[in-house]
């Protein structure tokens, strides 16, 4: 029988305390993973076709691999992502809340050449870090094998609390096996990077990194956000999105202006 969804939250939240990162499998049923596949692999071509995709190497044939922003604009589906009960559960844990969404994106990787880049999504945050301010929560759109691409991981990187250097080389990264349909939540302070893809087949994924609402968003929602997400949004995402303000973010002082 599958583990009740405050178990998995549970088990996840130690996992992410104890090693900076935590997989939930089957976090998105079967159905709703069809949906969010199909309506992020046409987008992706549909930006190839339209001669705008975000691409950043050109190994395969001049596709490349893709990197597709705003998700939250592009189709009601990846509202419900950004607003998932298990990922804003796992939010509410590491950061507390209100939190910011700063983006909404996917990686789509082709490239079997070496892409390793180690980051912290933290990088940006002046040190000393004191804590977690950040958590991203990846989705595995396809399978996640050390084969295709599985995002690399640095377990327990989390509590050095400071960025990766170059100096600190590669050792103790390794891949993040899952099946499609899980969850890969990321402390913002943990070492990751992408990885080449040996598959001969796309290895998509969405990342949906959430910060401290004190900081700007990678994505500049003001701009760039579809306006029917502010009209019909449920209040958890235009929180997520800055469009509840609390003490910052206000309009002529107000946290609830008429605009
Ligand atoms: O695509 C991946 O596996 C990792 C992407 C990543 O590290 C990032 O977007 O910060």
């Amino acid at each position: 029988m599958a583990d009740a969804p405050l178990d998995r939250l549970g088990a996840a939240q130690r996992d992410l305390t104890e090693n900076g990162y935590a997989i939930i499998e089957d976090a998105l049923a079967p159905d709703m993973l069809a949906a969010v596949r199909d309506a992020l692999y046409r987008i992706a071509r549909s930006e190839r076709e339209l001669g705008r995709a975000e691409t950043y190497d050109v190994s395969k044939d001049g596709e490349g691999s893709q990197r597709v922003w705003n998700l939250v604009s592009r189709d009601p589906v990846f509202c419900a992502l950004a607003e998932h009960e298990l990922a804003l559960g796992l939010v509410r844990f590491l950061i507390g809340w209100p939190a910011s969404l700063s983006s909404s994106s996917a990686n789509i990787i082709v490239t079997d050449e070496d892409n390793i880049i180690v980051h912290s999504d933290m990088a940006y945050m002046p040190e000393p870090w004191g804590g977690p301010q950040a958590i991203n929560i990846g989705w595995c759109i396809d399978d996640f094998t050390a084969e295709n691409g599985a995002t690399l991981v640095v377990p327990g990187s989390h509590r050095l609390n400071r960025s990766y250097r170059e100096e600190d080389g590669r050792a103790g990264l390794i891949p993040a096996e899952a099946p499609a349909g899980s969850i890969l939540a990321l402390d913002g302070r943990l070492w990751h990077s992408a990885a080449p893809n040996h598959s001969g087949k796309p290895r998509a994924a969405i990342f949906n990194p959430y910060t401290l609402p004190i900081y700007l968003p990678q994505e500049n929602w003001f701009r760039s956000l579809d306006p029917q997400v502010r009209q019909y949004g449920s209040e958890t995402l235009l929180t997520l999105l800055g469009f509840r303000p609390g003490l910052l973010g206000r309009v002529n002082g107000r946290e609830t202006p008429r605009i």
